[in-house]
């Protein structure tokens, strides 16, 4: 699989709120520009199925705390880490639908005692950070047309999760990443093509300069 450097795949992560399009666009590159795509949570390994039961609401003879949920998101990450890392090695290109990101923003944004920035982000140290991240936003004036039946998917959450998306992106500590890994695209008003386009042309003007992964 040939890529830029002719020696390892480029990761990229879009990330963004609930219905902004992430998993179509994720599809598009996947397939129009061939890239292996991974999506989190993955609800097909025996962890993603508790997630998928978490979110679907279904009964648990067992119910999860909060802090059980953050883990179970981040374990499934770690779950992948050995065959995304072998992809990239062998110059496979990488699209990311969620990550890291959403697991800080959602889980900081329940306003858990103890649970927050630091506290979320320990269990994925280490995980492989992507080369680029493409943080799609709307005009704030989501609302509750388009949300289906998910834990998460209420205009009141999605409002408090946008604000700790943008507190961990403005964080001192991230700030070289956000220089030079990092764009923001707004989708407002603009159809899947339109969207595509411009996501196509971040992913295509961007080059990796470290040879080396990077970590968080
Ligand atoms: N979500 C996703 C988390 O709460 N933590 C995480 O680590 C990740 C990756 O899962 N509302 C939430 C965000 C979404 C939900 O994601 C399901 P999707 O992309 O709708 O399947």
């Amino acid at each position: 699989m040939s890529n830029i450097t002719g020696t390892r795949g480029k990761l990229i992560l879009i990330e963004g709120l609930d219905r902004t399009g992430k998993t179509t666009q994720c599809n598009l590159i996947s397939s129009r520009l061939n890239y292996k795509y991974y999506k989190f949570p993955n609800r097909e390994t025996p962890i993603g199925q508790i997630i998928n039961s978490y979110l679907t609401k279904q009964v648990s003879d067992i119910p999860l705390s909060d802090q059980s949920v953050h883990l179970l998101f981040s374990s499934n990450r770690w779950e992948f880490q050995n065959e995304i890392k072998t992809a990239l090695l062998n110059g496979q290109n990488i699209i990311v639908d969620r990550y890291i990101y959403s697991g800080i923003a959602y889980s900081v944004a329940k306003n858990v005692a103890g649970m927050d920035y630091n506290w979320c982000s320990a269990c994925d140290r280490g995980l492989i950070k992507p080369d680029l991240t493409v943080f799609l936003i709307n005009d704030g004036n989501f609302d509750n047309h388009g949300f289906g039946d998910e834990l998460y998917e209420k205009h009141e959450f999605q409002v408090k999760v946008s604000q700790v998306f943008m507190d961990i992106f403005y964080k001192q500590e991230n700030k070289d990443y956000i220089s030079n890994h990092f764009k923001q695209l707004d989708v407002s008003g603009m159809n899947i093509e339109e969207v595509y386009s411009n996501i196509e042309s971040i992913v295509d003007s961007f080059t990796i300069k470290d040879l080396n992964l990077l970590l968080f």
